[in-house]
């Protein structure tokens, strides 16, 4: 059994980035939803006990388990999200080791956010841009569709993620995503937290 991991912040605390409303539906339904079809799905089976990183990675690839997949990496992806913004201006200021990462990798710290919300704008459809590292701590930019996650891949790790399905910016944005992706990029991610996860 898994649960939904408390929110770093208050539900109004992203505004006006991101709306108390559309927390209350992303974070209250959505993904309160994949937790419980999760839990649904292994209730009752010899998955009941295992912890969520070994679902995803037990239910990856295997077609009987598309569903459970889809669940779970959305619990782990939504929870990772939640962790990747902050309302606190000290987790926004980009500790100096990783700003000259970002340098190094992507020429500039305003280099990397133009090439992240490209990224991100241009995921065709539902899914996921994310900052990963590779084991030498090479900083590049990837993209997933739907649930899919860095959790199955053994040669990145992922160190901050933005939602980019309609879901999470529709109710504040209509259609217009790249200025959900300003919002975000600009003035919302948690750069102590993808430090932390460099670690
Ligand atoms: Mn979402």
């Amino acid at each position: 059994m898994i649960t939904l991991p408390e929110l770093p912040y208050d539900m109004q605390a992203l505004a006006p980035y991101i709306s108390e409303e559309t927390m209350q539906y992303h974070y209250g339904k959505h993904h309160a939803t994949y937790v419980k079809n999760t839990n649904d799905l292994i209730a009752g089976t010899d998955l009941a006990d295992k912890p969520l990183k070994d679902l995803i990675l037990i239910a990856a690839g295997d077609t009987i388990y598309t569903a459970l997949f889809n669940n779970a990496a959305q619990s782990f992806n939504h929870d990772f999200f939640w962790k990747s913004l902050t309302d606190k201006a000290e987790n926004k200021e980009i500790p100096p080791a990783l700003a000259a990462k970002l340098t190094a990798d992507f020429g500039s710290v305003d280099a990397f956010k133009a090439q992240f919300k490209k990224a991100a704008a241009g995921q065709f459809g539902s899914g996921w841009a994310w900052l990963v590292s590779d084991a030498a701590g090479r900083l590049s930019i990837i993209t997933t569709g739907n649930a899919e996650t860095p959790v199955t891949r053994s040669d990145v790790t992922p160190l901050l993620c933005v939602d980019v399905w309609e879901h999470a910016y529709y109710l504040d944005y209509q259609n217009r995503r790249a200025a959900y992706l300003d919002g975000v990029v600009d003035h919302l991610l948690n750069w102590r937290f993808a430090a932390d996860n460099l670690k």
